[in-house]
């Protein structure tokens, strides 16, 4: 069991927040910002705004999605961005688990050729890490409001779709959402994934966004191509404080748009 919940208090079925780091191998800023996370959204923190998303929110936090890729980046190859499974027809490994969500699955943006980095696995949910994933938020579809999926990089924050170029049924919500330059100095691009950089389908934000999770977003985190996957551990401080500002600022305009003043 790989998720830790956060959550205080007793109230009965409270709405909640998913997160998740480490879908792509490489992008090592995203488990440190997941630690990050829990190391700053926490029961005993002072700040207000943690105690009153708290008070209202419980948090599910998936701090590695893909660990065995992880591990492979420590060990062997510092580029590699799929899993590690092994395919019947072919010597090459892994799937590209932000291509196996079953939303638009292997279609224009994704690969069908077990050597390509955007390789789609088999069928949708081929792989047990984005079965799992699937799995919980199905069974937990009625509280979850807010999906956050982090990675890097380009410094980015992109909504649905990314499996299409139509746009969503609250894509200027989305939009208003994710406007919120003044806390991270306005080096944060935003928008529908599609347009704003490629039709890439089979990720876990569609795949969310269609099972009802309508404020369901992607991170792209530090930073914009000096040091790329490469970012030096000086800059992390900072990557996360950023990141951590947008997330809670997201997750308060949520309570604020779904939960009636007791
Ligand atoms: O291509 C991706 O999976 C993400 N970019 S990355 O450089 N981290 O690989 C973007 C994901 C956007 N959302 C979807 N494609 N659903
Ligand atoms: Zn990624």
């Amino acid at each position: 069991n790989h998720l830790l919940p956060i959550s205080v208090g007793e109230k009965q079925d409270k709405k909640a927040i998913w997160i998740d780091c480490g879908i792509h191998a490489r992008e090592w800023i995203s488990p440190a910002f997941c630690m990050w996370f829990v190391q700053n959204v926490s029961p005993i923190s002072p700040e207000p705004n943690i105690t009153h998303i708290l008070n209202h929110m419980d948090v599910y936090v998936l701090p590695v999605m893909n660990p065995d890729g992880y591990k492979y980046t420590w060990t062997t190859n510092r580029m590699w961005r799929k899993n590690r499974s092994y395919s019947t027809d072919s010597s090459c490994v892994g799937v590209d688990l932000n291509r196996n969500f079953d939303a638009n699955w292997c279609t224009e943006g994704a690969s069908d050729k077990p050597c390509s980095e955007i390789y789609c696995g088999a069928f949708p949910e081929s792989e047990p890490e984005s079965e799992a994933v699937a799995n919980f938020l199905r069974s937990h579809k009625d509280s979850v409001q807010l999906y956050l999926t982090i990675h890097s990089y380009s410094q980015m924050l992109l909504f649905p779709y990314s499996c299409t170029l139509d746009e969503a049924e609250n894509h200027n919500e989305l939009v208003s959402f994710a406007k919120i330059r003044r806390y991270y100095r306005n080096t944060y691009k935003y928008g529908a994934g599609g347009k704003t950089i490629y039709l890439a389908p089979g990720g876990s934000d569609d795949w969310a966004y269609n099972l009802g999770i309508k404020y369901s977003f992607t991170f792209e985190l530090q930073d914009r191509g000096r040091y790329g996957f490469l970012l030096p551990p000086s800059h992390i401080s900072k990557a996360c404080n950023e990141a951590l500002i947008a997330v809670k600022t997201i997750a308060l305009r949520v309570i604020e748009k779904t939960q009636a003043p007791q």
